[in-house]
């Protein structure tokens, strides 16, 4: 299992280390191989380095496009030193075998980050690099590979130690050496697919950035990471924790939900989530009556939760939000003042993202299921005044037409079924994930009442149509004078009579905004 190391292959565009490493080498008796730069920069520390054109007899060629891909490379990488006939074709065809492979990779990820033009982010895909390291991997048996200078600090360890790598070693650098090569596919095909403005999930490769491990998941007994996806997107996970504990699972999935409801808002919000639901959601003229007037909706389920603002953070605001026990705040900024109040409460999480999201703009949101995920594209939904059809004799006023759509905006953002009454840029009873519809708008109304709010005059809003009256009398009972829901369903007459009799006025979207 022990393989001496008697000849390198070092091939690098991020240099460095690299003299150094190749000097504990040189001086460990390895003969150094490598491609123009990298042979140019160990030469020029005064060690003995080989050109890979003096073993293929080919120059680099084609502004180095081909330069290493040649089966005297590829040759001495994947030849099984063992297998007989391997060892013939070897000797016949002058092949010398490579035993350490160093690569890392034309920056091609650096190159999309800093914005380079088409021309410059193709010619940065490097070939040649990954088809050696991923021969070298696939001849773990004998061949060390690696793809960091982490890497090669454990090779030199070994080689050290030992005077040759343990197959346990090439197996594990093996595995990461095909990560490397998977996750550089993946930037690859996710930069071509965004040039065309083009997004098949059906046809992505998904790769994440480990941003964090957490101590525990969902629950204790559970183990969890957190990674980072796709483009950077003002949210949780390009956050910057102010101060508090490191925030756990459901920390980060109700800081999600509740960041993501905010950023729907022109008007200065504030939204209260709890168990991945909002349970208040309210504008106002500041981010302090905003923030007073969603806990109003239901100030018990506000213990303990999570609070988005869409504005920098001021005192008055963080003053009140303190009052209650809360787990995280989130907002794109946060003045001095705010901060200083924060401060006082050590375990309060604070984060701030910079900037909000566009809740309108493309990308792709994921889910697992039994021995797999789901793909789909996010719910980018937004309705205007122009796209309601009224369906009722009566016409909404301009003000039922505001809260309608205030209320539907936020039906996109709780757990299906969901029922909103809303009234003034404010909700007043939010019922969430409930098996039928009546139940939701029964809980909604309950809740409203629990806390004192009158319906008397609120708008409804259903994320999906009425299956059947019920829902809408309702709502109708508990106050709702105006309704706004997808409409389609085929008792719709039914529902439009009930609104009549009752003198509703209510709206269809034709957009559905289910959230599972
Ligand atoms: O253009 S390539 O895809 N063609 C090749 O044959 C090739 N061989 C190595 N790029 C290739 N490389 C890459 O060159 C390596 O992955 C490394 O990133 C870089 C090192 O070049 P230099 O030694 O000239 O700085």
């Amino acid at each position: 299992d022990r393989a001496p190391i008697k000849r390198a292959l070092l091939s690098v565009s991020d240099k460095t280390g690299l003299v150094e490493a190749a000097k504990v080498l040189a001086d460990l008796g390895v003969e150094l191989v490598s491609t123009g730069g990298t042979k140019a920069a160990i030469a020029a520390a005064g060690l003995p380095v080989k050109d890979v054109s003096d073993l293929t007899g080919f120059p680099e060629m084609m502004d180095g496009r081909v330069k290493t891909l040649h089966p005297i490379v590829h040759g001495g990488l994947l030849g099984v030193r063992d297998a007989a006939d391997h060892a013939k074709a070897m000797t016949d065809h002058g092949i010398g075998g490579i035993d350490l492979l160093y690569v890392n990779l034309y920056p091609f990820e650096a190159t999309v980050a800093k914005g380079g033009d088409w021309a410059e982010c193709v010619e940065n895909i490097d070939i040649g690099g990954p088809a050696m390291i991923r021969s070298a991997a696939k001849n773990h048996g004998y061949v060390a590979v690696c793809t960091d200078p982490a890497d090669m600090a454990e090779v030199i360890e070994a080689l050290k130690t030992d005077g040759a790598t343990s197959l346990d070693l090439r197996k594990r650098l093996a595995a990461r050496a095909y990560a490397r090569t998977a996750a550089y596919d993946a930037a690859i095909s996710t930069w071509f697919a965004q040039q065309q403005e083009q997004t098949y999930p059906q046809r992505k490769a998904i790769a994440g950035t480990l941003i964090q491990t957490m101590r525990y998941g969902e629950n204790p007994h559970q183990s969890a990471a957190f990674y980072a996806q796709g483009p950077a997107r003002p949210g949780v996970a390009n956050a910057r924790q102010l101060q508090g504990k490191e925030l756990s699972y459901n920390n980060i999935a109700d800081t999600d939900a509740a960041f993501e409801l905010v950023a729907e808002f022109d008007a200065p919000a504030c939204v209260i989530v709890k168990h991945a639901n909002p349970c208040g959601v309210a504008t106002g003229d500041d981010l302090l009556s905003a923030y007073k007037r969603a806990l109003e909706c239901d100030p018990v389920s506000a213990f303990g939760g999570i609070v988005a603002v869409n504005r920098k953070l001021d005192r008055a605001a963080a003053e009140a939000i303190v009052e209650v026990f809360t787990e995280v705040v989130i907002a794109p900024d946060a003045d001095d003042d705010a901060v200083a109040v924060f401060a006082a409460k050590k375990n309060l999480r604070l984060l701030v993202t910079g900037a909000l999201p566009d809740a309108h703009s493309a990308g792709e949101v994921f889910r697992s299921v039994a021995g797999g995920f789901l793909v789909q594209s996010r719910d980018t939904t937004l309705i205007k005044p122009a796209d309601l059809k009224i369906v009722t004799k009566r016409q909404p006023t301009q003000d039922e037409i505001r809260d309608m759509l205030f209320a539907f905006t936020i039906g996109k953002h709780v757990k299906s079924n969901a029922i909103v009454f809303a009234r003034a840029g404010q909700t007043l009873g939010i019922g969430a994930g409930q098996m039928n519809r009546k139940d939701s708008a029964r809980i909604a109304a309950i809740r409203a009442a629990d806390f004192g709010l009158d319906l008397k005059g609120s708008a409804c809003a259903s994320e999906a149509f009425f299956p059947f009256a019920d829902g809408l009398i309702q709502a109708a009972e508990a106050g709702a004078t105006a309704v706004i829901q997808p409409g389609g369903s085929i008792r719709d007459e039914e529902v439009i009579a009930a609104a009549d009799e009752r003198g509703l006025a209510m709206a269809f979207t034709g957009i559905r905004v289910f959230r599972h």
